[in-house]
């Protein structure tokens, strides 16, 4: 059964996916993207309140990499919390009022499908590769920004493969359609992972500072302090090349570069003892405190439309 406070497996989550869309028509809406190499609905929720008007919108993509499993539980978890404070917590009501949410719960479903079932330290997509025997790419090494260039392999067997071309994943081809798509509403990129506690911002394809990396910073740093503030957590924010490693073809770099000016990638808890073992046991606190920053820059980007 599913639980909020669990790691949910594929099956499960297609499930909640179904059920939380249609039990909250005035809330929620859906719709499949695509569908994954094997064959899986791509199925991103829209969260907001219902109105006639085209409305500035927060795109928010969990599960990019198949092994880091307390990335989809936030998705869940800030969907639930969408849902159950609209109508009773003012910044939720406000933001959902005025701008829709876009959530993408699982990105990579066949590599965590496989996670489940296989390789609990799998982390690419499940792709076949040609003249390889060697399976996957990683997905955020195959959006086209600076492509293969730095932090990526081009070796098949890598677990940074670039992929063959930029896109060459129907993953990140189905989420790059829709941000393209919807580029004129939508306004900040966030996509969560784990893990190392960092709040990271454009580029990492490049040491060159992002043209708004002032702002950036900024709002970064407000994020971190609003989430340390509930359990003493810290978070370590700065542009992805200097502050983790360089690495291009990143879903971060490519939306700032399509224009999305506030976008960020989480790397939740932990900061190595369990790593991507984190136990279920701290499901509950990582996604409160991770829920402080997402609504502090979700605020940050209504009061600055
Ligand atoms: O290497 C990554 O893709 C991310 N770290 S992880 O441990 N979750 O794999 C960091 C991504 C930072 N952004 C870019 N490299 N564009
Ligand atoms: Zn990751």
């Amino acid at each position: 059964a599913h639980s909020y406070t669990k790691y949910n497996n594929w099956d499960t989550i297609r499930s909640w996916i179904a059920s939380i869309s249609s039990s909250n028509a005035n809330l929620i809406s859906s719709q499949v993207i695509g569908n994954t190499y094997g064959g899986l609905p791509m199925t991103v929720l829209k969260l907001g309140k219902t109105s006639s008007a085209n409305k500035p919108a927060i795109f928010m993509d969990c599960g990019i990499h198949a092994r880091e499993w307390i990335s989809p539980a936030f998705c869940q978890w800030f969907v639930k919390e969408a849902l159950s404070t609209y109508g009773s917590d003012a910044q939720m009501t406000s933001l959902l009022n005025q701008m829709d949410v876009f959530v993408l719960p699982v990105f990579n479903i066949d590599g965590y499908d496989f996670t489940h079932k296989s390789d609990r330290m799998w982390r690419k997509t499940r792709s076949k590769n040609s003249g390889s025997s060697c399976i996957g790419t990683d997905p955020n090494r195959n959006f086209n920004a600076g492509w293969c260039t730095t932090g990526a392999s081009s070796n098949p067997c890598s677990d940074t493969y670039c992929g063959s071309s930029p896109e060459s994943e129907i993953e990140v081809k189905n989420v790059a359609n829709f941000i393209r798509k919807n580029k004129s509403i939508i306004k900040a990129y966030l996509t969560i992972h784990s893990y190392s506690q960092l709040l990271l911002f454009p580029y990492s394809y490049t040491y060159k500072l992002a043209a708004d990396h002032s702002e950036l910073l900024k709002v970064a740093e407000g994020a971190s302090a609003a989430l340390r503030s509930l359990y003493g957590t810290s978070y370590t924010s700065g542009p992805g090349a200097a502050t983790i490693y360089p690495a291009a073809g990143g879903s971060d770099d490519w939306a700032y570069d399509e224009g999305v000016k506030y976008s960020y990638t989480f790397e939740l808890r932990d900061t190595g003892r369990y790593g991507f073992l984190l136990p279920e046991s701290q499901i509950e606190p990582t996604c409160k405190e991770t829920m402080l920053a997402v609504k502090y820059i979700a605020a940050y980007v209504q009061n600055n439309l």
